[in-house]
């Protein structure tokens, strides 16, 4: 038997718990105060749309929906970009963010055949998965700091300045999951410059663009990137969470290149791989997502219930802080500081087990807490459980 995804497995084990009192904090999906992923209006509207003109279903290009991918470009690198003037990126749609690391990731094991990877400690555990089926040899930065629940900056600078030239560093643009901890814009800007000064090749992840603080201060890391004369690196982004299409497998891989013409052989590039992966990307997804940025009333529509989202997760790590508190736990005050989806709760192996045993409460074995499955039924029993489990 291969292993099972923990993740995965955890909701499993969950959906199979016969407790009527039980809450889901593993696996990283937002739901609503309901309990349920939301479909967004501005995507059924698109999606009725749709059905109306019942279209047939062509294969789209090997790089996507060619909307799809201009509007990409727009919301990772900003509305007025130099480089998308100067045509020096290349992106196609790809089967989620997954689909974009791996395609990436055989890419750059084509291109740079000796090159290591460095992603942070403790990292979405697919980046390692990913990577290293693609043949790379994966090693750690420092990133979390289990004593503060903050981040280990002079430590990840250290460690990125010990990385060969030419070696690629997976960095969480923001969100970081599994932590929740992120870089300010100053950590970034010294991130770029180590990086350039260093010869590094970026290769940014991003899972959760408008999750923390919006869509383009989410995207500062990307633009930092752009801004800082780097000749080359990759963004994986998806709209899984941010258009709560999980299913429909809605992603992009954009690769910067030095100038126009390298830019057309990337594309190339990107697409010989793709071919290889699995030939195309699935009609569907892509017109809903181009659908919605595509239409300057949808999209607006589409922002509001973002930032509907982003100000829900706000408040639930408030509450939960707050009656944590209240239960007499007041050490947990930094899950307000950390962002996105994720905290890095400091819970124990233990601690866990116990909540799961005890209370129905599903979290990973790491501390790691999906604060986007809480609402206000649950909050406290939540709060409660943590405070009785953490005495
Ligand atoms: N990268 C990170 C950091 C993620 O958390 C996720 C989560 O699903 C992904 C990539 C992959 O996204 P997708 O579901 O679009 O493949
Ligand atoms: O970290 C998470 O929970 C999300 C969802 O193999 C996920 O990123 C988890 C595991 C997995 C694919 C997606």
């Amino acid at each position: 038997m291969a292993p099972g995804d923990p993740i995965l497995g955890l909701t499993e084990a969950y959906l199979a718990d016969p407790r009527l009192q039980k809450v889901n904090l593993g696996v990283g999906i937002y739901v609503d105060e309901q309990g349920q992923i939301p479909l967004l209006r501005a995507v059924r509207e698109v999606e009725q749309a749709l059905a109306a003109q019942a279209k047939p279903r062509g294969y789209l290009p090997i790089d996507g929906l060619p909307a799809y991918d201009t509007l990409t470009q727009h919301l990772l690198f900003g509305e007025d970009s130099p480089l998308l003037e100067a045509g020096r990126v290349a992106t196609a749609q790809t089967i989620g963010g997954s689909g974009a690391l791996r395609v990436g990731a055989d890419l750059l094991k084509k291109v740079l055949p000796n090159a290591r990877i460095a992603i942070s400690s403790p990292s979405w555990e697919n980046h390692r998965v990913v990577f290293g089926n693609a043949g790379f040899e994966v090693v750690d930065y420092r990133y979390y700091d289990a004593a503060t629940h903050g981040l280990d900056f002079a430590g990840m600078l250290e460690d990125l300045g010990k990385l060969e030239p030419g070696t690629v560093v997976l960095l969480h643009a923001c969100c970081h999951n599994p932590t929740g901890v992120d870089l300010d814009a100053q950590q970034w800007q010294q991130v770029v410059e180590l990086i350039k000064a260093r010869d590094l090749l970026p290769f940014v992840d991003i899972a959760y663009q408008g999750f923390d603080e919006g869509i383009d201060a989410d995207a500062t890391a990307i633009r930092l990137f752009a801004a800082s004369g780097i000749e080359a690196f990759l963004i994986a982004s998806s709209y899984s969470k941010s258009f709560s299409l999980y299913g429909e497998r809605v992603g992009a891989l954009s690769i910067v290149g030095a100038d126009r013409e390298e830019a057309a052989r990337l594309r190339a590039k990107i697409k010989q791989t793709i071919r290889a992966n699995y030939s195309s990307p699935s009609t569907h997804g892509g017109a809903l997502v181009a659908g919605v940025l595509g239409s300057p009333e949808l999209r607006a529509m589409w922002e509001a219930e973002l930032a509907g989202m982003r100000e829900r997760i706000h408040a639930m790590r408030a509450g939960l802080v707050e009656k944590l508190a209240a239960h007499g736990a007041p050490q947990f005050a930094f899950i307000q500081q950390q962002a996105g989806m994720f905290s890095y709760s400091g819970l124990s192996r233990a601690q866990v087990d116990r909540l799961r045993e005890e209370y129905g409460i599903y979290a990973l074995g790491t501390g790691r807490i999906c604060v986007a499955a809480l609402n206000r039924s649950n909050l406290d029993y939540v709060a409660e459980a943590v405070a009785a489990v953490s005495r």
